[in-house]
């Protein structure tokens, strides 16, 4: 099943269930998707088999229905808009899971720590965002103010339940500030968290969705002024660690609630002349995820 959050001007917050380009509101059956997958936990259920039940019992209410597409807008008060797939109490990340992020770290800073950490039993794991600091789909993701060369890290993301299995897939961008993070990396947090650092969504797919996980195709694009300046594309078929792994580095010692999000890294390393500029369009697309979307806007400095 694949789920998502939207807004309706006069209905306000929804959460539907995307069956092929409509999207059937199950909001009557379940406020958000955290509560859905929290209900599915408490039953012992997996979130496939309670979207199943909500959507089957909103069809046979004659739940509204609306067009994907016409949720697609910039997130504006007077206009349907889609939502982050789920409120997450916090979203982390992982770095450095694919031979090419590490390897193009260390040469740009002429370090080893990258491979070092690729290689260790011990992922790189680091705190991203709160939903505050996050894009809704089309809406701005940002670069800093004292930042010249920050960069998209197009990565597939999970949900976390109660154990180290995934209980939901999704899209994210972990956007990065990769000049502060080369001075030293003891600058990491300042290159990864700050005000529109990260967006993810659109959708949120269960494992029986995605069908292999480890074999999840992703695309990234950047859009200047109506022309594409950069497309890349990796495959989590490339991810060097399992996503119970990371799951489970994640939990140890650490309290995780219900719904966190972890971005599992970036197989894609855009070059500098792709650093992200106001104005851009940034495109994350997968077949298993559909398409992220945001618009990039340079952050002030206030
Ligand atoms: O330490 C660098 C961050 C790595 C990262 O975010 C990634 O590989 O995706
Ligand atoms: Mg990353």
């Amino acid at each position: 099943m694949r789920l998502v959050q939207f807004f309706v001007p006069e209905l306000g917050k929804r959460v539907g269930v995307l069956e092929e380009e409509k999207v059937v509101d199950i909001t009557e059956i379940v406020p958000t998707t955290l509560t859905l997958l929290e209900r599915a936990i408490e039953k012992g259920r997996s979130l496939e088999e309670e979207a199943k039940e909500a959507f089957e019992e909103a069809k046979s209410q004659n739940a509204r229905s609306f067009d994907f597409a016409s949720l697609q807008n910039s997130p504006e008060p007077d206009k349907p808009h889609l939502l982050l797939p789920i409120d997450a109490a916090e979203i982390w990340g992982a770095g450095v899971t694919y031979k090419r992020s590490a390897e193009e770290r260390d040469a740009d800073s002429q370090t080893d720590i990258y491979t070092r950490v690729y290689f260790s039993d011990r992922p790189e794991l680091f705190f991203k965002a709160t939903l505050h600091r996050c894009a809704l789909p089309f809406g701005e993701i940002a670069v800093r103010s004292d930042s010249e060369f920050t960069a998209v890290e197009a990565e597939v993301a999970v949900v976390i339940g109660i154990d180290n299995q995934p209980v939901a897939f999704t899209l994210c961008n972990d956007v990065s500030a990769w000049d502060i993070e080369r001075l030293n990396p003891l600058y990491l947090p300042q290159s990864k968290i700050y005000a529109g650092c990260c967006s993810f969504g659109p959708i949120l797919a269960t494992p029986e969705q995605i069908g292999d996980p480890y074999a999840i195709e992703i695309k990234c694009r950047i859009i200047r002024n109506g022309v594409v300046i950069f497309e890349g594309e990796a495959s989590t078929s490339q991810l060097s660690r399992r996503y119970d792994e990371l799951i489970s580095f994640l939990r140890r010692d650490n309290p995780i609630l219900i719904g966190t999000v972890l971005t599992t890294g970036t197989g894609i390393m855009p070059p500098a002349e792709a650093s992200l500029r106001d104005g851009d369009i940034v495109e994350i697309e997968s077949p298993q995820l559909g398409k992220l979307v945001n618009k990039v806007r340079k952050l002030s400095g206030r």
